[in-house]
């Protein structure tokens, strides 16, 4: 270790003290790779400030010293944002001590908490005040609040609710120079010039350490009805997604699409799942309604998925009728990562197109692929609801990197061409990261390119915010 490292080491030390350092190897490894085990990195040290003040305090020693910083919450990002590079001189800060619900106001519908509380943790505290936080992931009982501001995190209830942009009003952020921005401002109006929060919501780590936020709370949903159908497209899905929003409106809080292929998956690789219908079919949805009273919920969801029975355009369809079948329903949609993992290496693409857009995207995409040659199966999933596939490509366990490597080159260029040329979005909730940094540059125009680094120069002239991350 040089003789610069041991006095930023030192000097970080003054500042957090023994229990917010991390410097021994074994400690160090699980902030290292990624939950996908996609990326590896090295570091000197993992800094773990306590509070707003100590982030400021680390990163005005950054910014003096010239310290490249990786900021990390819940390290369960999908685009490798939150992994180091392997040179050793960038240095990890962790939010996960700052893990404070700092408020619930109740007749503002709002809380703040820090950065680093987990998502389940904020719903939680919403819910022991009345109250209710709807955003909803897979990895919501490790994710942080910081890191789904970071990748404007979307998940199961978006096409209700919204993005994380949608649920936040008011953020605290240290500064790449250690100043702090307080905008913990909790109002639902706010128009006083160009919109600093809305720039760190999506900036992944690369403006400035989001320490604290104000959150949006709504009513508790206390009734829930929720059903499994099956279907021969993402045609007849969308069909069904437009009626089930017609007749219930906001009652729509999930519609989610899987396709046999993702089901299988599941079912193959994630303990205790079962088929929920008796004949497997070519596409299946998990649908979800919910009010604060129970007004008959059950029998309108009954109503749209019995007329679409009748009239074919779904083939099958299970009603719930207890939490414990919702939740195994839900077992299985949220298992598909994680069977993902355990079945292949995934070429991942997270896309957004409109709704009315998907099933011509999957026809023509699946031709493309079959066409490419490569030993590959399509795992298509994801939000119909909000026109966000994760329109994943499987290809052996035993593919070695360069394989993946020119698999993923392949691939890239033939789903992404489609969806630009479809003007849709090759980023849509899982951040850029390191994983499409280089797709951006090739689809975003060079206007948007340059705009965006000159917003990145203006906050961060010495570049030392996650560097080698979105730009
Ligand atoms: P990290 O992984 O630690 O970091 C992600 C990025 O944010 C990095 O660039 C990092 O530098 C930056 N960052 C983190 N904290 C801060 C901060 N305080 N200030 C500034 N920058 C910061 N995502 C969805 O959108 N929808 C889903 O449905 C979804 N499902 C998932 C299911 C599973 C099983 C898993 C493993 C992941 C899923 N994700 C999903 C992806 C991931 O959970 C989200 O992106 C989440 O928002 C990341 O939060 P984190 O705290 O783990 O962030
Ligand atoms: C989901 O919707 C997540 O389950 C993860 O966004 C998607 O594994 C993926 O590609
Ligand atoms: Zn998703």
């Amino acid at each position: 270790m040089s003789e610069n490292t041991q006095e930023l080491i030192r000097q970080l030390h003054a500042i957090v003290g023994d229990a917010g350092l991390v410097t021994e190897a074994e400690a160090q490894a699980p902030y290292l790779k990624d939950w996908l085990g996609k990326w590896q990195g090295r570091v000197a040290v993992v800094v773990r400030p306590a509070d707003t003040a100590q982030t400021a305090e680390v990163v005005r020693l950054c910014h003096l010293t010239h310290t490249p910083i990786v900021t990390q919450g819940g390290n369960t990002g999908m685009s490798g944002g939150a992994t180091p590079d392997d040179s050793g001189a960038q240095v990890i800060l962790s939010t996960t001590r700052m893990n404070r619900v700092r408020e619930v106001d109740p007749i503002n519908n709002t809380m703040t908490v820090d950065a680093g509380v987990i998502l389940a943790h904020a719903q939680e505290a919403a819910r022991d005040a009345g109250r209710y936080f709807p955003l909803s992931l897979g990895a919501e009982g490790s994710c942080t609040v910081g890191g789904n501001l970071a990748t404007n995190a979307g998940g199961i209830a978006v096409l209700r609710f919204g993005n994380m942009r949608e649920l936040a009003l008011g953020l605290e952020v240290v500064l790449p120079d250690g100043r702090i921005w307080n905008g913990l401002r909790g109002l639902r109006k706010d128009n006083t010039g160009y919109d600093l929060r809305d720039l760190f919501i999506g900036s992944e780590g690369t403006l400035g350490v989001i320490t604290g936020a104000v959150l949006k709370l709504f009513s508790q949903p206390h009734a829930r009805a929720t059903a499994w159908v099956g279907a021969d497209s993402p045609a007849q899905l969308a069909e069904l997604l437009a009626r089930t929003r017609a007749r219930c409106g906001d009652r729509l809080v999930a519609f989610e699409m899987m396709s046999a292929a993702s089901l299988a998956l599941v079912l193959q690789h994630v303990t205790d799942t079962r088929a929920p219908l008796a004949q497997a079919t070519p596409y299946n949805a998990l649908i979800e309604l919910a009010d604060t009273e129970d007004l008959g919920l059950q029998a309108m969801l009954e109503e749209v998925l019995g007329q679409a029975l009748e009239d074919e355009t779904i083939s099958d369809a299970m009603f719930c009728t207890s939490g414990t079948q919702a939740a195994a329903l839900w077992k299985i949609r949220e298992g598909i990562s994680q069977a993902q993992v355990r079945a292949g290496k995934v070429i991942k693409h997270d896309i957004a197109l409109p709704i009315s857009a998907i099933a011509g995207f999957v026809a023509q995409a699946e031709a493309l692929i079959d066409d490419c040659g490569l030993a590959a199966q399509i795992i298509n999933f994801g939000h119909l609801g909000d026109g966000n596939l994760h329109f994943n490509v499987m290809i052996p366990l035993s593919s070695t990197y360069e394989d993946v490597k020119q698999a993923t080159l392949q691939l890239n260029r033939l789903v992404h061409d489609l969806v630009t040329g479809m003007q849709g979005s090759i980023s849509a909730e899982h951040g850029v990261g390191q994983l499409r940094r280089d797709e951006l540059q090739h689809y975003k125009s060079p206007l948007e390119m340059e705009l965006m680094l000159r917003i990145k120069q203006a906050f961060d002239p010495n570049l030392i915010m996650n560097p080698g991350k979105l730009l």
